[in-house]
């Protein structure tokens, strides 16, 4: 379609984990503006701002657009150009080095959530023999949701917001979708469904955007909410509210964890988690007499010590009401493509044995993990102290671990002690700072991709085309075809395209084809348990699972006071009184981009700090006005939002801010950023390694009067 030298190109928006379809406008080479595609079945022509904004982060002056070289000491910012040529012959060089004087253990690859490139960097690590890679989210984000799934459902279960039946009832846990728009959900599929009207629960220690839709806001103590969801159980068995055909038939288990939640009473749980009794008991009622429901969970019970037990207790409740691959329920996804060939299999086991974190959090790296990855924090203790052996090279794609991994100060030290840091990025963050070469990235409308949401919005299949080009940009799967080629990998003669010609074959689709029907989207089974079972050891929804007996896990959901609270370490607490979660979603950023993009810094100018209007008043702290937030391991700057819709002891602090536009030689790093406060320290969740961004010990004082 062409207007005034406008061209129109449909594609799939990637400046999240991405899934709203669009249609880009191109003029004279240049994307000039990014519109919702009204086709697409996700977010039917809706769009939010940072995908809006697309062309600002595309166009940005800032962008890196050449392959560079450091020239001065690590980190003074001096840089050269190279060719890619250069580039890449150098840095295979240097790989080969490592993996031949040290072992390809001791190169560890860090890449970003949930980006294009994802399995591809898996599937590099592999080739290359590296055990460790890992990604800043799987312990603290997704992984607990996804395993559990798995183990107890035998799939990972989405909630159903695209079918002709409209649920009667969602509950919202730890989760915020209309400002995350998580994981290919986005906030228009949610809207839609809410618009239609439903009973609605949010349980949140925020009165989030989504939590204010509510009928219900619970606000639990952070941490606590595998106690509430064990309560809630307690109260479906003591007043026979579960769903008896689907408990009968369908899972296993139900006397042990009848008896095991016995005592676990509401007014218990009440003490606990600081839900009213009455509160727990209207929730369950309405979550339980309402067909069909969705238990929509997010990042919120991921991210603390007890991430195992906390997910399976949430899962457990959809059981238990029976709403599990019913339309309008919690629906299992299909697996539309083929899976990527990861080459699990050129891993070999005395290697793999030497990941980082393997032994101790099976269900992270050990063989029975979803997705085997390395324990962040022996990643950069390893870096920084040489222990149990020293990670030598560091190869990042789309990952700002000084930002967005807890306990910066280790990063720092870490990243400096590397013999070879390669950097991928859109930009210069305070990890490419640190390198020895910085690769230039595509963004996403410069770069190819097949998307498929097996996880997510079950079985839609995506395509996005390469639309421009910005100078030497290049797409980080080639980077890593071209590394790969250079190493004479195995899997190297297959590059990233010939994957998803392989991904399509179940589709009966080549990728030409895909390319001119854009999206594939056949219609969900439901109820295909009915067929063949659950995908589990006993073919049926495991309550009390066997699959966690054998690994040494507690096979029913258990509760553990967070280790950092104020009833585990009361003498603390009378220093940091208040209660710390970090990060909750923001519609302008996602996590540490953004920030130098002029048109969406506006609407979001200054790094916040949400405090209830209580504690703000009796600590004097104004609206807007800087105050000091601290923990036991640091502080930081950041601006009052004084509000009611919080728990009182709660502080809720974005993370993710730095300041590209302050001329220090850290951008700003060590200022406000919300990882100086959290915890890498154990204890870790024992089967995740999961460790604390939320539910930790914190103050908060003005500035001037901390200064004075
Ligand atoms: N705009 C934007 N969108 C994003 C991202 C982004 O950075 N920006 N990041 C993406 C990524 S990687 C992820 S993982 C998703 C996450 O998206 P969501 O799953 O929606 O998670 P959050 O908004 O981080 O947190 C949800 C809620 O959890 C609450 N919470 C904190 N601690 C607790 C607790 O102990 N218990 C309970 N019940 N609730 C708690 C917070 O108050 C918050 O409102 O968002 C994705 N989408
Ligand atoms: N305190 C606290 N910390 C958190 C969280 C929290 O809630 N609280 N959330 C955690 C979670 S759930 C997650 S998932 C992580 C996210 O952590 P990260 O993935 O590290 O976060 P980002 O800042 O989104 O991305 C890092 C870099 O990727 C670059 N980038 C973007 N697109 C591309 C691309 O296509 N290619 C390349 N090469 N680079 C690209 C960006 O410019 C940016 O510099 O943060 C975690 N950290
Ligand atoms: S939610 Fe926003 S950033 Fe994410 S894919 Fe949709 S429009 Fe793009
Ligand atoms: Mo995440």
């Amino acid at each position: 379609m062409k207007d005034k030298g406008i061209t129109v190109f449909k594609s799939v928006c990637r400046s999240c984990h991405g899934g709203c379809g669009v249609r880009v406008f191109v003029k004279n080479g240049k994307v000039v503006n990014v519109k919702g595609d009204p086709d697409s079945p996700l977010n039917k022509g809706w769009m939010c701002i940072k995908g809006i904004k697309s062309p600002d982060i595309a166009n940005h002056q800032d962008r890196l657009k050449r392959p560079l070289k450091r020239k001065g000491a690590r980190g003074d910012n001096e840089w050269q150009e190279i060719s890619w040529q250069t580039a890449l012959d150098e840095i295979a060089e240097k790989i080969d080095v490592l993996r031949r004087e040290w072992g390809p253990e001791t190169i560890a690859i860090g890449q970003g959530t949930g980006r294009h490139h994802y399995l591809h960097v898996v599937r590099f690590a592999n080739a290359l023999g590296t055990p460790n890679w890992y990604e800043p989210g799987l312990a603290q984000c997704f992984i607990p949701r996804i395993t559990v799934s798995h183990l107890t459902y035998g799939g990972f279960v989405v909630a159903d917001y695209y079918s002709e039946t409209n649920p009667e009832c969602i509950v919202f846990w730890g989760h915020n979708p209309l400002i995350s728009s998580a994981d290919g959900e986005p906030a228009a599929a949610v809207k839609r469904v809410l618009r239609k009207g439903c009973r609605t629960i949010a349980i949140d220690p925020r009165r989030s955007e989504t939590a204010k839709r509510c009928e219900m806001w619970l606000p639990v103590r952070p941490g606590t909410d595998a106690a509430l969801a064990l309560a809630m159980i307690h109260v479906m068995i003591k007043r026979r509210l579960y769903d008896r055909e689907f408990v009968e038939n369908w899972t296993s288990g139900f006397n042990e964890l009848s008896e095991h939640t016995a005592t676990f009473t509401p007014s218990r749980a009440e003490g606990i988690t600081g839900i009213k009794e009455g509160d727990i008991v209207r929730a369950t009622e309405i979550y339980s007499s309402v067909k069909p429901a969705v238990l929509d969970w997010g990042l919120g019970i991921e991210q603390n010590a007890n991430s195992l037990q906390t997910v399976r207790a949430l899962a457990l409740l959809r059981a238990l009401t029976g709403n599990i691959d019913i339309p309008g329920g919690d629906i299992l996804g299909m697996n539309t493509l083929k899976a990527y060939p990861v080459l699990k299999d050129k891993l070999p086991p005395e290697v793999s044995k030497k990941r980082l974190g393997a032994d101790e959090f099976k269900l992270l790296g050990g063989w029975r993990a979803y997705m085997p990855s390395a324990h962040i924090p022996a990643i950069f203790r390893s870096m920084a102290e040489g222990a149990p052996y020293k990670i030598r090279g560091l190869l990042l794609f789309g990952n700002n671990p000084l930002l967005t991994v807890a306990n910066p100060q280790r990063v720092y030290e870490g990243l400096k002690n590397l013999d070879m840091l390669v950097v991928t990025d859109l930009f210069m963050t305070p990890a490419a700072l640190m390198a020895d070469y910085l690769l230039p990235a595509a963004f996403w409308t410069e770069s190819e991709h097949l998307q498929g949401f097996p996880l997510v919005a079950e079985n839609l299949v995506m395509y996005q085309p390469p639309i421009v080009k910005t100078e030497e940009c290049r797409q980080d799967e080639s980077i890593i075809d071209e590394l790969s080629k250079r190493l004479k990998l195995p899997g190297s003669e297959m590059n990233y395209r010939d994957i998803f010609e392989h991904q399509l074959s179940p589709t009966g689709l080549t990728l030409e084809d895909i390319k001119k029907r854009r999206y594939y989207y056949p219609p969900h089974e439901y109820e295909k348990f009915k067929k063949k079972g659950f995908r589990t050891l006993t073919k049926k929804v495991e309550l009390y699972s066997t699959a966690l007996k054998r690994m040494g896990y507690p096979p029913l959901p258990v509760y553990s006071e967070p280790p950092e609270s104020p009833v585990s370490s009361p003498k603390l607490s009378r220093k940091f009184p208040y209660i710390l979660i970090t990060g909750s979603r923001r519609k302008e950023y996602f996590h540490s981009e953004q920030r130098q993009v002029r048109s969406l810094r506006r609407l979001n100018p200054k790094p916040l700090a949400e405090v209830h209007t209580k504690v703000a008043k009796e600590k004097g702290i104004e609206e807007g006005e800087s105050i000091i937030v601290s923990s036991p391991r640091g502080e930081i700057k950041m601006n009052a939002k004084v509000t009611d819709h919080i728990h009182p002891l709660v502080v809720s602090i974005d993370h993710g801010w730095w300041f590209p536009e302050k001329p220090d030689k850290s951008f700003g790093l060590w200022e406000s950023n919300a990882n100086i406060l959290t915890n890498d320290s154990p204890p870790y969740d024992p089967a995740f390694g999961s460790y604390q961004l939320r539910g930790i010990l914190c103050n908060i004082e003005k500035e001037q009067k901390k200064q004075a």
